[in-house]
């Protein structure tokens, strides 16, 4: 009797460390018809310890750096594929779907590119021949492509990137309709941060994306980034009526590419707040048929954080040993339970949500002191907090769109 207890004991004991290990997310999420995604790199696919990761816990992929112009074609008309072919072939091998990103951006573009001066019909034909290359090759087998990446600025105006400069705005309705030409079935997204929920850029976001819409240009939906600062957790409210004035549009939204970066050595709060954000999302995302949750890596180890904000780190679900943090289980709890609803957002009590007060700003001393011309030069504002443009500190009612 006391063996076969020890047994029952030890295989329950085995299951929950085994469980803890494996999580199998992507299981989870195909029971809820969801697509849990990460970007990654060729060179991750050597490292089968993250290739356990990935195969247990995402059916989605975006390469991370791979299908950018500098990467794709380094020089005029020589086309590299070896890096993305190696991420899609895996893709195919492993049943997991997979996001082209991306075909036209004002970042990662080879020297050739990035210093090109011709005139609007050549520059047109060089957007053109890389996106017919590019989409042609993974036709079928590419499902999901951001076209545009951030075509606006950090005030919501179109960016003055190298495209708008050399061929004007038409350059986004311009690719779309290449991409679509290139592949009929693929679904195409225009790609932003700092428009998940409301504020100057995420109007200005809806109102671009909206116009596409009625010049018939091939749009399907959206994806928004959402790299949060951990210190700043995104009001779920604000993020289900966001998504949910696009989808009204009739687009689909994306989840592209979702981390939560922590400051210095993260505190307990910290970490409970980073697995609050991963898991409310998630629930945001079933509520509203969000098809595709793509965080931007799959480790700490690999992530793009800290060598883009110095001191900060520990922005994925899985630490830098691989191991899940509590947030890969809130997610896996979300993903397991029970689906939300879209009363959770949209019940009565959405407007007083809406309009409660918020905390005041916290403020910190800029190093050096910045010259305010609504330009942000290089060093001017180190040491400082940065806030999103998100709403009117003074008045708490003017947060919501204008539509
Ligand atoms: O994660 C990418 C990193 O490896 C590159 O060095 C960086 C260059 O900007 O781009 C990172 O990915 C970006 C993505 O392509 C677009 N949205 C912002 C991402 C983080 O910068």
């Amino acid at each position: 009797m006391k063996n076969i207890l020890g047994i029952i004991l030890f295989v329950l004991g085995f299951n929950c460390v085994f469980a803890n290990t494996n999580l199998n997310l992507r299981k989870l999420a195909e029971s809820k018809g969801i697509y849990v995604g990460t970007a990654i790199m060729p060179s991750h696919l050597e490292d089968s310890k993250l290739v356990d990761l990935l195969t247990n816990n995402f059916n989605y992929l975006t390469p991370e750096n791979h299908l950018k112009w500098e990467n794709v074609q380094p020089a005029k008309g020589v086309f590299d594929f070896s890096g993305a072919d190696k991420i899609v072939n895996f893709a195919i091998k492993h049943k997991m779907r997979v996001r082209g990103h991306t075909l036209a951006w004002h970042y990662q573009n080879p020297p050739w590119l990035a210093s090109l001066k011709t005139d609007k019909e050549e520059a047109k034909k060089i957007l053109k021949n890389h996106i017919m290359n590019v989409v042609g090759r993974y036709k079928g087998k590419i499902a999901d492509w951001d076209v545009v990446n951030e075509p606006l600025d950090e005030n919501g105006r179109l960016r003055v990137n190298l495209w708008n400069v050399l061929i004007g705005e038409e350059y986004i309705e311009l690719a779309f309709r290449w991409a679509n030409e290139a592949d009929p079935n693929a679904k195409l997204f225009l790609n932003e941060y700092g428009v998940e929920w409301f504020g100057a850029k995420a109007d200005a976001f809806y109102k671009l994306v909206k116009s596409l819409k009625e010049k018939g240009v091939p749009i399907h939906g959206v994806g928004f980034q959402f790299h949060i600062d951990g210190q700043y957790a995104p009001e779920p409210v604000f993020v289900a009526m966001n998504i949910k004035r696009f989808k009204e549009l009739g687009l689909e939204v994306h989840i592209t590419e979702l981390d939560v970066r922590l400051r210095g050595t993260p505190s307990e709060r910290a970490i409970e707040q980073q697995a609050r954000i991963y898991s409310e999302l998630m629930k945001v995302a079933l509520a509203y048929d969000i098809p595709v949750y793509v965080t931007w890596g799959v480790t700490d180890k690999y992530s793009w954080i800290p060598s883009f904000f110095s001191g900060y780190g520990y922005a994925l679900m899985f630490d830098d040993q691989y191991k899940p943090k509590k947030a890969a289980f809130a997610v896996s709890e979300v993903l397991a339970g029970e689906r939300p609803k879209k009363s959770l957002y949209e019940d009565s009590d959405t407007e007083s949500v809406i309009k409660r007060p918020l905390p005041p700003f916290r403020a910190s001393k800029a190093k050096k002191v910045p010259i305010i011309d609504g330009e942000i030069n290089k060093g001017e504002w180190d040491g400082t907090y940065a806030y999103s443009l998100m709403y009117n500190q003074l008045d708490t009612q003017d947060r919501k769109s204008t539509r």
